[in-house]
């Protein structure tokens, strides 16, 4: 895809990040060959690591937040700076493979309003992801499927595409990874339709996952349950 003849990028690539200085150089660069027309859009969370810095140098443009606001707070402060019409979300840690990124791409075709790379479609590469958080995201996705009458596999996504005006219509509020049923509930109460394509996703390369199974866990149960309430 490319520029769109307003000077715009077509396709911003939104990614919020903390301390992922070791790997962020290679996630913006992989956007970038993947698609060499996209803007690639890195909030910095407050790292202390010279994330911002790898970032910049390997071509992303970078928005730098003084202190730590958490995933989904860092997202709605990059939403309203994109530049591109489509927006996709990537995790910055190097567990998506920006090399799917034109999949996603595909598949938000017109009619489609949010495109979620499931990891259950696709393939979990050992170690990608604890036991526990696998099963506690299959018990969260089936909660979702319970209350919104869908047919998820993979709530927890974060390797998604969506449009800006989608984006920006939402009232979205989430600080921490409760983002993306934020997001995903977001579009499916407004009637919008998501549709899942398959991605694998690769252990970390460095550091640990900061999401904590119980308190986050029940942070996204909230959230679905509230949205549920909301949407009756
Ligand atoms: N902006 C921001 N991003 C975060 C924060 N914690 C994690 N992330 C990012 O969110 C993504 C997923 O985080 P991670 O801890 O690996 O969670 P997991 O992949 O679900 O186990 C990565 O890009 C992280 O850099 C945070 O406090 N603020
Ligand atoms: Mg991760």
């Amino acid at each position: 895809m490319s520029e769109n003849g307003t000077g715009r990028p077509a396709v911003t690539v939104l990614v919020a990040v903390y301390n992922e200085g070791p790997v962020i150089g290679d996630v913006v660069s992989g956007a970038l060959a993947a698609l060499p027309s996209c803007e690639v859009l890195v909030v910095d969370d407050g790292s202390t690591d010279g994330t911002a810095a790898v970032a910049e140098s390997a071509g992303a443009r970078v928005m730098r937040l003084e202190s730590n606001v958490g995933k989904g707070a860092a997202i709605r402060r990059g939403i309203p700076e994109v530049r591109g019409e489509i927006v996709v979300l990537i995790d910055g840690d190097g567990q998506d493979d920006p090399a799917e990124i034109p999949n996603l791409l595909e598949a938000l075709a017109p009619g489609v309003d949010l495109v979620v790379g499931s990891r259950f479609k696709g393939h979990f590469a050992p170690g990608a992801i604890t036991p526990m958080n696998k099963g506690g995201n299959r018990f969260l996705t089936s909660v979702v499927n319970l209350l919104f009458a869908t047919e998820l596999t993979d709530t927890q996504a974060g390797f998604k595409a969506v449009r800006a005006s989608t984006l920006r219509s939402m009232q979205l509020s989430a600080n921490r990874f409760d983002i993306e049923v934020d997001l995903l509930l977001g579009v499916l109460r407004s009637g919008g339709k998501v549709i899942e394509v398959p991605v694998r996703r690769a252990p970390r390369g460095h550091g640990e996952s900061r999401l904590s199974s119980f308190p986050d866990g029940a942070r996204i149960f909230r959230r679905i349950v509230a949205r549920r309430l909301s949407a009756a």
